[in-house]
C-alpha cells in the first residue's frame, strides 16, 4: 500500500499543480526610450508610433523619458537606464554632438543603443547598433528641385526667408545645406534672411513677426518643418502679406503632417515635403532582429515623398496615419 501511494503521491501533486512551477511568465523585453521633447505634430506623432510599438502585448516594458528639448535631460534618462538595467537604449537625439560618453557607458554596461530619427555624430559607430530615419539631405534635394522648376523662368532675384529648425539636428543641417547649395549654385538665388525657429510654432511666428517688421520683399519660404510655418502664415496674415498658389510668396514646409497637407490643399502651402515619423513598427522589427541574434544594418531610411496641392484630396489625407 505505502509503495502505491509513494508512486501516486508526485503525480496527484504534479496533478494538483501545488508541486508544479509557476507558470513561465514571457520575459517582457526592457526598453528605455529617451524622447527629445514634443515640439511639433512631428514629434507627437512619432511618440505614439513609438509608444504603439513598444507595448506589454508586444513583449516590452517601456521606460519613457521626454527631454522637453534638452540634450542634458536625454543624457540624465540614458544614464538612468543604465542604472536600472535595461534590455535596449532608444535615444531620438535633439542634436548630433555630445554623445561620445554617455554612449560609452551604455557599451560598457553591455546595453545595445538604437538611435531614431535624427543622427550622433559620434567618433565609434560601434557605439550603436543601428540608425534609423530620414535621409534629410534627400527630403532638401526634392524641395530645391521643385524650386528650381517652377522658378526656372525667373531672371530677377529670388529672395528666399529661411526658417531653420533646431541647430545642430539632423533634420536641421541637411535641409539647410540642400538650400544653402542651391543659393551658391544660382547667381539670381538669394537669403532676405536665416531665422532660428526651433522646430516650434510659436519661435516660428515670432522670428517672422519681427523679420516682416523690417523686410517684406520675400519670394520664397523654405520652412524646415509645419508647426515653423504655420507660425510664419499667422505672421504673414497679420502683415497683410499673400501667400500660396495666389499669392505673392511660395511657401516650401517640411513634415507633410495632417494639418500641413490641409494647408496645402487649400493652396496656402505650395510644397510639402514629407518625413515619415512612424518608426515605431521599423523599431520593433529591430529590436526583434537583434533579439534573434540576426545582423542588422547600420543604417535604414524610409521611403517619403512630396505633395503640391494638386496631388491631394480629402480622402488621400483622411488615410494617413498622421
Ligand atoms: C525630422 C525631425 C524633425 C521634424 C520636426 O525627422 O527630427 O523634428 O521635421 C521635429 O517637426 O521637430
Ligand atoms: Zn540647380
Amino acid at each position: 500500500m505505502k509503495k502505491l501511494l509513494s508512486l501516486l503521491l508526485p503525480l496527484l501533486l504534479l496533478l494538483s499543480g501545488c508541486g508544479s512551477q509557476p507558470p513561465q511568465v514571457p520575459q517582457l523585453t526592457r526598453v528605455g526610450f529617451s524622447q527629445l521633447g514634443a515640439e511639433s505634430d512631428w514629434r507627437v506623432a512619432n511618440t505614439a508610433s513609438m509608444m504603439e510599438s513598444l507595448s506589454e502585448e508586444n513583449g516590452y516594458e517601456l521606460l519613457y523619458e521626454n527631454a522637453k528639448q534638452r540634450q542634458a535631460n536625454q543624457l540624465a534618462a540614458v544614464r538612468n537606464f543604465i542604472v536600472q538595467g535595461v534590455d535596449i537604449i532608444v535615444i531620438a537625439p535633439l542634436e548630433e554632438t555630445g554623445w561620445d560618453a554617455v554612449l560609452q557607458e551604455a557599451k560598457n554596461a553591455d546595453i545595445p543603443v538604437l538611435i531614431v530619427d535624427r543622427e550622433v555624430a559620434v567618433e565609434d559607430t560601434e557605439l550603436y547598433l543601428t540608425q534609423i530615419g530620414s535621409d534629410f539631405l534627400t527630403e532638401g534635394l526634392q524641395a530645391v528641385h521643385w524650386l528650381e522648376e517652377t522658378l526656372k523662368q525667373r531672371e530677377e532675384p529670388v529672395n528666399i526667408l529661411h526658417i531653420q529648425g533646431t541647430y545642430g539636428a539632423t533634420a536641421q543641417l541637411l535641409r539647410t545645406k540642400a538650400i544653402e547649395d542651391a543659393v551658391d549654385a544660382h547667381e539670381n538665388w538669394r537669403f532676405a534672411g536665416q531665422l532660428s525657429g526651433d522646430f516650434t510654432e510659436s519661435k516660428g511666428y515670432e522670428v517672422v513677426r519681427d523679420f516682416l517688421a523690417e523686410h517684406r520683399d520675400i519670394d520664397v519660404i523654405y520652412s524646415e518643418n509645419d508647426n515653423m510655418t504655420f507660425g510664419a502664415m499667422r505672421a504673414l496674415d497679420e502683415a497683410g502679406i499673400r501667400y500660396g498658389l495666389d499669392g505673392d510668396v511660395i511657401i516650401v514646409s517640411f513634415d507633410a503632417v495632417h494639418r500641413a497637407l490641409e494647408q496645402c490643399m487649400a493652396g496656402k502651402i505650395n510644397l510639402c515635403v514629407e518625413c515619415n515619423p512612424l518608426h515605431g513598427p521599423r523599431v520593433d522589427e529591430l529590436i526583434q532582429q537583434y533579439l534573434a541574434g540576426q545582423a542588422i544594418p547600420k543604417q535604414i531610411f524610409v521611403e517619403e515623398q512630396v505633395f503640391t496641392p494638386d496631388m491631394l484630396t480629402a480622402e488621400l489625407i483622411a488615410a494617413r496615419a498622421y
